[in-house]
């Protein structure tokens, strides 16, 4: 067998009217969008753990997804398999990025330097694999939370051995990000949280994880690493409460340790739901405080209260995030990675293709969308309008520290100032959003 995915041609770009499901309708990377090619807007990237290593298994039921590599037989040769399939589905994609956790690549050896050797020696192969069809790597992680060793925490563990492997883990991991060319690294905090508080000294857990963070990028710095560290914000899930919660909780857990400088965030849309914000709300909150990392694009189900991590389809839900991200100038070196897998029935290899197509067309179609409105400019212009006292010279004197509450209170009172109450248009803006897609 050549590749799992041998039935299937490269995916084309054809355009809205096509009739063929396996090309794209609106993801046409060299177009150019607000005068950046869409390509490097979306920065699309392939995750490694869903679409190679999903098997379709649930709560209540066993994996459906059966792939080459998931049948029984020698773990590295499996992996060489599975590495060989990856790269000739993204390259059929056209994705230029990739995003890996250690265990997807590489399997677990005895001791953690055989697990090491085993992703070494899989990095070397992923390495030739990028080179070949120009793939990159968007960001690695390493898995802190599949382990029995992580049940109660990786950092935040109350045993300091616990504390002291899940370093040795990131060391070798963020190197191999280093050494593959990643161009971030992230930290999904999965048990960085707690069951019980019964049992949990919350103080001392958030000072592990804050001293935690600070080794990780002191260590950035050692090895001369250039990408950029990303915290991935999730409520719960599989903890009662991650530390980690949201953009907010982040922000004031890196401020607390110093560490607002070196780490940025990666926002995941289901995350942001599952935290009962909506995902715009997180990407607009961390562009603010200039956090703005990366996005894990995918989507939640209304009715589910867990991280289903589907793909994205809706594009109504999309244009509103993809105007905070053009607002804020973009995503830099982050990127659009898809945390997204398909439903457990989707068992033929070219539900993948079409799950990605679908989820590149549907960003593609949000980008235009956006990209439309802010050429259009009236959004903007009713916002503006609406701060425009801000500009004047009251506001200035208020925001630049130029008055103390006694002095608005005389000048309220001297002025007999009685401002009129202003309409917030919302309908009429939702109307423009509606009538742009
Ligand atoms: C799980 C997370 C995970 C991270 C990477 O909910 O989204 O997939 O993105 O560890
Ligand atoms: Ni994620
Ligand atoms: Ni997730």
């Amino acid at each position: 067998m050549d590749s799992y995915f041998d039935s299937i041609a490269k995916i084309p770009y054809e355009g809205p009217e096509t009739e063929n499901p396996l090309a794209f309708r609106w993801y046409d990377k060299d177009r150019v969008v607000l005068g950046k090619r869409m390509e490097e807007h979306l920065r699309f990237a392939v995750a490694y753990w869903h679409t190679f290593c999903g098997d379709g298994g649930d709560q209540f039921g066993d994996a459906t997804l059966r792939r080459p590599w998931t049948e029984p037989g020698d773990p590295m040769e499996m992996a060489d398999l599975k590495l060989r399939a990856a790269f000739d589905f993204m390259a059929k994609l056209g994705v230029p990025f990739f995003c890996f956790h250690d265990r997807d690549l590489a399997p677990a050896g005895k001791t953690l330097k055989e697990s090491n050797a085993n992703l070494a020696a899989m990095a070397d192969k992923a390495l030739a694999e990028m080179e070949r069809t120009g793939i990159r790597l968007l960001w690695g992680t390493a898995n802190l939370f599949s382990h029995p060793r992580f049940m109660a925490g990786a950092a935040t563990n109350p045993d300091p051995e616990v504390f002291a492997y899940a370093a040795a883990q990131v060391r070798a991991v963020l190197e191999t990000t280093h050494r593959m060319g990643g161009v971030n690294y992230v930290l999904w905090g999965g048990r960085e949280g707690y069951e019980t508080l019964l049992n949990t000294d919350l103080k001392r857990e958030l000072d592990q994880l804050g001293r935690f963070m600070s080794l990780v990028v002191e260590h950035k710095h050692r090895i001369g690493f250039n990408g950029t560290i990303l915290i991935e914000p999730k409520p719960q899930e599989p903890t009662k409460h991650q530390y980690d919660y949201d953009a907010a909780a982040v922000h004031a857990f890196l401020r607390a340790y110093g560490l607002e400088n070196e780490i940025k965030l990666n926002v995941e849309v289901n995350h942001a739901t599952l935290a009962g914000h909506t995902f715009e709300h997180e990407l607009a909150y961390a562009a603010a405080n200039g956090l703005l990392g990366s996005i894990d694009i995918n989507r939640g189900d209304p009715q589910c209260g867990w991280d289903t991590d589907q793909f994205p389809s809706n594009l109504q839900d999309l244009v509103p995030p993809l105007l905070v991200i053009l607002k804020a100038g973009g995503l830099g070196n982050g990127g659009f990675n898809f945390d997204a897998k398909v439903r457990r029935q989707s068992i033929d290899a070219v539900d993948l293709f079409h799950a990605h197509i679908g989820g590149m067309d549907i960003c593609a179609r949000a980008l235009l969308t956006a990209a439309r409105i802010i050429e259009d400019g009236t959004l903007q212009a009713a916002v503006d309008e609406r701060y425009a006292g801000w500009n004047g010279p009251l506001g200035r004197d208020i925001i630049e520290g130029r008055m103390t509450l006694q002095q608005l209170s005389d000048r309220v009172l001297a002025g007999n100032l009685d401002p009129a109450p202003r309409s917030g248009r919302q309908e009429a803006l939702e109307n423009l959003i509606a009538r742009h897609l």
